[in-house]
């Protein structure tokens, strides 16, 4: 190897050691006129050729170039891979933390699922009854129009129907089926197991989910909810009736709220009467919410008819007894003085949060 060979090899030697040296594309882009660009020993050798004669200029000037081009070409895989790294950075320091994720949505995740406003006041509801002796039992929300009407003494066409804008399930035969458009249908079906059970008295409560076509208000909702209240024993009174019913709201709304009787038509009892307490949204002054009566009604009773009794097969001369069904979505809009019933059907998280 001559001298020129070994300069060229040693020239070579440093670019590629200097271009090893390079960490980042800012840096390649720096140096590269150093490394093999105008300022490099390339290039000054290069100019160094210009005293040789012809052929030696173009024989060595060959293999310079060819020494000088390979190191570009090392060059530019070097900047493929400083690239490459460069972006790796950018993802890695980009990545979602997962972790992070779960972590939040684990504390998102806690402030989720309580019991909803009725649900909770429907328990309630049934602690206080419990509290006071009675079961609770359940009833079908589907019943046929002997249970939901005509056990109940209203039979096809009876006026006291137009009391219930009723949601028609199947007008077919053998039987028409309605959505319950109350809860009086379980005292018909706890009267008829306790009489196939012979397990009379009864003192139970059945709540539930109730159906009727009235268009949503203030005060009332298509879908809505009742606790039925029923005790068939002997000598029972109507002083039983309005005792319980004092008692009950006493231990659920508490001492200030004031109850009346008033008297009222139910086809399944006798004598019947309404139920009310004093509207908690103007405590008794009248607003909208109670149609100006200070008064809100929170539901129907009265004496178990005969005619109830005789539609069982329960002895109407040994046993008398008394029911009372109440809203329930009436009682939380009153105990939570919710000036409008249909807050509680609008899944507004705001409201329902303030309930947790
Ligand atoms: C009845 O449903 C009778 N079954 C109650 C009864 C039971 C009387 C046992 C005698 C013996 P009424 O239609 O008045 O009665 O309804 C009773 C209560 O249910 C009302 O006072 C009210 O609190 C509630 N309620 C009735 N309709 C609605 C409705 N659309 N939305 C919300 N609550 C309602």
């Amino acid at each position: 190897m001559n001298l020129n060979d070994e300069l060229i090899a040693t020239i070579t030697a440093e670019a590629l050691a200097a271009l090893a040296a390079v960490d980042t594309i800012e840096e390649l882009d720096e140096r590269f006129p150093s490394i093999v660009g105008k300022r490099s020993a390339f290039a000054s050798m290069q100019k160094s050729f210009g005293s040789l004669d012809p052929e030696q200029r173009r024989e060595l000037g060959a293999r310079l170039q060819d020494a000088r081009r390979a190191v570009e070409a090392s060059v530019e895989l070097r900047r493929i891979d400083l690239r490459a790294a460069a972006r790796t950075t950018m993802l890695e320091a980009d990545r979602l933390d997962l972790g992070d994720v779960v972590v939040a949505s684990q504390s998102w995740a806690v402030t989720l699922g309580h019991a909803g406003l009725v649900g909770s006041t429907q328990a309630e509801l049934e602690d206080v009854f419990v509290a006071m002796g009675f079961t609770v039992a359940d009833g079908p929300e589907v019943e046929s129009d002997w249970y939901n009407f005509e056990a109940l003494n209203i039979p096809p066409a009876h006026p006291a129907r137009g009391m219930w804008d009723t949601f028609y399930v199947d007008l077919g035969e053998p039987e028409t089926v309605v959505l319950r458009t109350h809860t009086s249908p379980t005292q018909i079906h706890l009267m008829e197991s306790a009489v196939a059970n012979d397990s009379l008295p009864i003192h139970s409560v059945a709540p539930g989910r109730c159906y009727r076509r009235d268009t949503p208000d203030a005060r009332h909702l298509a879908a809505f909810h009742q606790i039925e209240g029923l005790v068939v024993d002997h000598h029972i009174t109507f002083a039983d009736l309005a005792g319980t019913i004092e008692t009950f709201t006493r231990a659920y709304f508490g001492p200030d709220i004031e109850s009346r009787l008033r008297p009222a038509f139910f086809p399944f009892t006798e004598p019947s009467a309404e139920f009310e307490i004093t509207c908690t949204i103007c405590h008794g002054a009248g607003c909208r919410t109670c149609s100006n009566t200070g008064w809100i009604e929170l539901g129907g009773c009265g004496m178990i008819d005969p005619a109830v009794f005789e539609s069982v097969g329960v002895d109407p001369d040994r046993w008398s007894g008394f029911a009372f069904g109440f809203g329930i979505d009436r009682c939380a809009q009153m105990r939570h003085e919710l000036s409008d019933m249909r807050a509680l059907i609008e899944n507004d998280v705001r409201f329902l949060g303030q309930f947790a």
